[in-house]
């Protein structure tokens, strides 16, 4: 197991679009031994595989607030098969924008399905922030962020402060 870096904006990685997995092999279930020790380390609710740079459909998620009651779950070609017309605002934050957080408003409930790391369809329903996570780690999957549903100003300010503190951190570096 490995904590892997996280892709942090501007990367332009995080605006691919991952691809289907095939099949859940051995190589899927290192990344995502990889993707849980990443997303406890973070600590975060979510990773998808692309925020480690992996383009592939699948995330990991963990809504447990102590350690002992830890509840890993794997999303595997996630899709959402029914969202509810009624919507819900709550704060955002995303691992690959550190420190920024913002109100976001998605749909309150949804039902999504996925395949398990036995390779066997689910089907689940979900409600609250963990509604709200699934979306947003969805999203990562078509390489949209949390920031795209602000307004312009919003998304700019957010990402020319990131470019900023990426150039001067490439700086130190050299
Ligand atoms: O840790 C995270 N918290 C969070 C809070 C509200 C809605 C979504 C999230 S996901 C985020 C981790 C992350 O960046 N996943 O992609
Ligand atoms: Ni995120």
């Amino acid at each position: 197991m490995a904590v892997r870096e996280i892709l942090i904006l501007p990367d332009k990685r995080l605006r691919l679009v991952s691809e289907p997995i095939k099949r859940v092999d051995a190589g899927i279930r290192k990344l995502v031994e990889d993707l849980f020790e990443t997303m406890y380390a973070a600590p975060g609710i979510g990773l998808a595989a692309i925020q480690v740079g992996i383009a592939k459909r699948i995330f990991t998620a963990d809504l447990s607030k102590k350690e002992e009651d830890r509840q890993p779950q794997v999303f595997i070609n996630p899709e959402i098969t029914w969202a509810s017309e009624e919507k819900s605002v709550r704060e955002e934050g995303c691992l690959s924008i550190p420190d920024y957080y913002e109100d976001i408003e998605r749909s309150a409930a949804m039902k999504v399905k996925y395949l398990d790391l036995d390779g066997k369809t689910q089907e689940t329903e979900a409600k609250d922030l963990f509604a709200a996570c699934i979306q947003h780690e969805i999203d990562h999957l078509n390489g949209v962020l949390f920031i795209d549903y602000l307004s312009k100003l919003k998304r700019d300010r957010i990402t020319k402060k990131f470019t900023k503190a990426a150039k001067t951190a490439k700086k130190v570096e050299a």
